[in-house]
């Protein structure tokens, strides 16, 4: 028994737990639903001790696919007041209760992960997806492109909630006719954690608008003002063509469309160099204002098979600011905010989605160095949903699944498959 084992039980624990049948909250209270890309994390996580059940998490999550190939951010498969914005509010139109909106492809790359862990199981599973997870990426290629970099409609679609990167956007909308609601994560999380009332409002004005429009992607889409070229978006689709590409490959299908996807995508990844900041950052479409942040989601360009210079000295530049990496935001930015979710702390999903990008780009010290930096932080502070940067604190939820799955699919020091 080494000392690892016993936070692997506490994680295989957390995911049982937090287990609903065919899928599994993010935690209870707070996230009380099927979320997109936290599934896609947990079934990495089920994948170190019962394969079935990993499958059967993605399978869940395309049960929620539209007609049109999107794949909802969130699944109301029952109902739970614990949650607002209720289905009630979304009004998705898909074959069960769901929002409007997506987030960050990662289905097919945490699917391949999976699938490596046994090929014969994995093809078999995966004949199943791959037309479902080919026609997701197809609705991002149709709806989300701006100069071949992959745009958000809603801050909650790129799962970087209350980023910097949306500042200019936001203050975009003026957020009349909202009307009074009632939120429910601040009765969960205490409220320094959490985005603010202004950037509710407008999250919530932006709900209205899409369910108002019937969620018609062409409608949104004119006068929208709300659109923003993002790394998160960008780089998680273009390793995950790649992914499906290899999967693709090893089922016999053709990857021509795929193949040629990609290298749309590398050009689009492209357009999200900012000069001035020396960094991959996100562009507002509308105005073509950068956000200026050097975010964790600039730093997984090698997720994503794209590597500059540049980005490495950055990456230690970041890293020298705080005690765990990697930051939401450094706190060398004016807008860090040590506590308050994306604009500061450490996310363990996108350590490591960093750490893949790295060991890919033969940076495994590095990678390594990343891997053990979030397990003492784990191990030190429990399997929180995230963590201040500067002294490890644990914010937001708590028994968090996708935290308890980055650390059985990979911060273990038993970890195997990645
Ligand atoms: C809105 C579930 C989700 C994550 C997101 C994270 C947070 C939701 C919220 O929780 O977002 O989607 O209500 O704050 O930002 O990345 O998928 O864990």
């Amino acid at each position: 028994m080494t000392w690892a084992d016993g936070f692997d039980e506490q994680a295989r624990e957390i995911l049982r737990r937090n287990d609903r049948g065919g899928y599994t909250i993010p935690t209870s209270g707070l996230y009380p639903y099927q979320w997109n890309w936290d599934s896609a994390f947990a079934a990495l996580g089920f994948a170190q001790f019962d394969l079935d059940r990993a499958w059967c998490e993605i399978e869940t999550l395309f049960t929620g696919q539209w007609t049109n190939g999107m794949v909802p951010h969130i699944l109301f498969h029952a109902p739970d007041e614990g949650y607002f914005p209720s289905h009630e509010v979304w009004q998705g139109t898909g074959p069960i209760p769901s929002s409007g909106i997506s987030q960050p492809p990662v289905a097919a790359t945490m699917a391949r992960l999976i699938y490596e862990r046994d090929p014969e199981i994995g093809a078999a599973r995966m004949e199943m997806l791959f037309d479902k997870m080919v026609a997701w990426h197809r609705w991002f290629m149709a709806w989300r492109l701006d100069r071949g970099a992959v745009c958000v409609t809603h801050p909650w679609e790129a799962g970087r909630d209350n980023a910097p990167d949306w500042d200019v956007a936001m203050a975009a909308i003026t957020p009349d006719g909202v009307g009074e609601y009632k939120r429910r994560d601040t009765s969960h999380v205490d409220s320094s954690m959490r985005p603010t009332k202004y950037d509710y409002d407008r999250y919530i004005w932006l709900v209205q608008r899409g369910a108002r429009l019937g969620w018609d992607e062409a409608a949104m889409l004119d006068g929208t003002p709300f659109r923003v070229a993002d790394p998160t978006m960008t780089f998680t689709l273009l390793r995950a063509m790649r992914d499906l590409a290899v999967m693709g490959a090893a089922l016999g299908r053709d990857t021509g469309e795929i193949e040629g996807w990609i290298k749309v995508l590398e050009a689009g990844a492209a357009t999200l160099w900012n000069d001035d900041l020396g960094c991959y950052d996100s562009r507002d479409v509308r105005s073509g204002t950068w956000a200026g942040a050097v975010s964790n989601a600039s730093f997984l360009c090698w997720y994503a098979g794209i590597d500059r210079p540049e980005m490495r000295d950055l990456y230690r530049d970041v890293l020298a600011q705080v005690k765990y990496g990697v930051p939401s935001l450094p706190p060398s930015d004016d807008r860090f905010d040590g506590k308050r979710y994306w604009r500061g702390p450490v996310w363990g999903v996108m350590n490591l989605m960093i750490a893949l990008g790295l060991a890919d780009m033969g940076l495994t010290d590095e990678a390594e160095a990343l891997r053990a930096s979030t397990a003492d932080l784990v191990a030190q502070q429990g399997f929180a949903e995230y963590f201040d940067p500067r002294d490890g604190g644990p914010a937001g939820g708590s028994s968090f699944t996708w935290t308890a799955a980055i650390w059985l699919g990979w911060a273990s020091p038993n970890a195997q498959g990645v």
